[in-house]
C-alpha cells in the first residue's frame, strides 16, 4: 500500500487528516507542498488545495472526503460514533467546524489592527461559549474520540500553533477538552503541531 499526503504542516485541515491517519495507523509519506510551490500537488491533483491524498493511485481532495475514504478502507478504530443518528450529528459538527470555525481562524490570523483583533476575539467568544456548553459533563462529544472532536480540535489547535492565542481560562470545559486531546495525541505542548506518527 502506498499513501502520499500532500500537505502543509500548519494547515488545520491537514492536521485533521494526519490525526485520522494516525488513529487508523495507516503508514504514509508526506509531500510538503510549500517546498516546491505546489508544483507536485498541481501536477498530481490539477488544483491547489491541501489536504489532497494519493491513496494507492486514487486521487482524493478535501479533508472530509479523505476521512470518509480512510474509514471505508480502514474500518478499524472508527472515527465515527455508533448509530445513524449520532453519525449524522458527528458529520454536522465536522461541517460546522470546517466551515464556521475556519472563518474565526482566518479573521484572527488576518487581524492587523486592534479593532480587527477585538472583533475576531469576539467572534471566537461566541464559538467558545457554544463549545463550553457542548462539552458540559463530557470528555469527548460522543463516547470516544470521533471526527467531530478531531475537526474541532484542529481548528482550536491552530490558535496555539499559528495564531499564538490561548483559549481564555474561563472556558473551563473547552480547556479540559484541549488538555484531553493533548494527552490523547501525545503532544508535549499545545503549541506543537501533530506530526506524522502513529498513536
Ligand atoms: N474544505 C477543505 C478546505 C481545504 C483548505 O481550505 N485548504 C487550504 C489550506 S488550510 C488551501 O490549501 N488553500 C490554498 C488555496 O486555496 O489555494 C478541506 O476540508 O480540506
Amino acid at each position: 500500500m502506498a499513501v502520499r499526503l500532500f500537505q502543509s504542516q500548519t494547515s488545520m485541515f491537514c492536521e485533521k487528516v494526519r490525526v485520522v491517519l494516525a488513529t487508523k495507523k495507516v503508514p504514509y509519506d508526506i509531500v510538503d507542498v510549500r517546498k516546491d510551490d505546489r508544483k507536485s500537488l498541481i501536477e498530481y491533483t490539477g488544483q491547489r488545495k491541501v489536504p489532497s491524498i494519493d491513496y494507492n493511485g486514487q486521487c482524493v481532495i478535501d479533508s472530509t472526503t479523505i476521512s470518509a475514504l480512510l474509514e471505508e478502507k480502514h474500518p478499524g478504530n472508527s472515527i465515527y460514533p455508533d448509530g445513524a443518528s449520532n453519525k449524522g450529528l458527528c458529520l454536522a459538527l465536522e461541517d460546522w467546524s470546517d466551515e464556521v470555525l475556519i472563518h474565526a481562524n482566518h479573521a484572527i490570523r488576518r487581524a492587523d489592527t486592534p479593532e480587527a483583533r477585538k472583533k475576531a476575539e469576539d467572534e471566537w467568544d461566541v464559538h467558545f461559549k457554544t463549545l463550553d456548553q457542548l462539552f458540559t459533563g463530557k470528555k469527548f462529544i460522543f463516547d470516544r474520540m470521533t471526527l467531530a472532536d478531531i475537526s474541532i480540535f484542529s481548528q482550536l489547535h491552530y490558535l496555539y500553533t499559528v495564531v499564538n492565542y490561548d483559549i481564555p481560562a474561563r472556558y473551563k470545559n473547552v480547556n479540559a477538552f484541549m488538555e484531553l486531546m493533548r494527552q490523547t495525541l501525545k503532544l508535549e505542548s499545545l503549541s506543537d503541531s501533530f506530526e506524522a506518527k502513529s498513536l
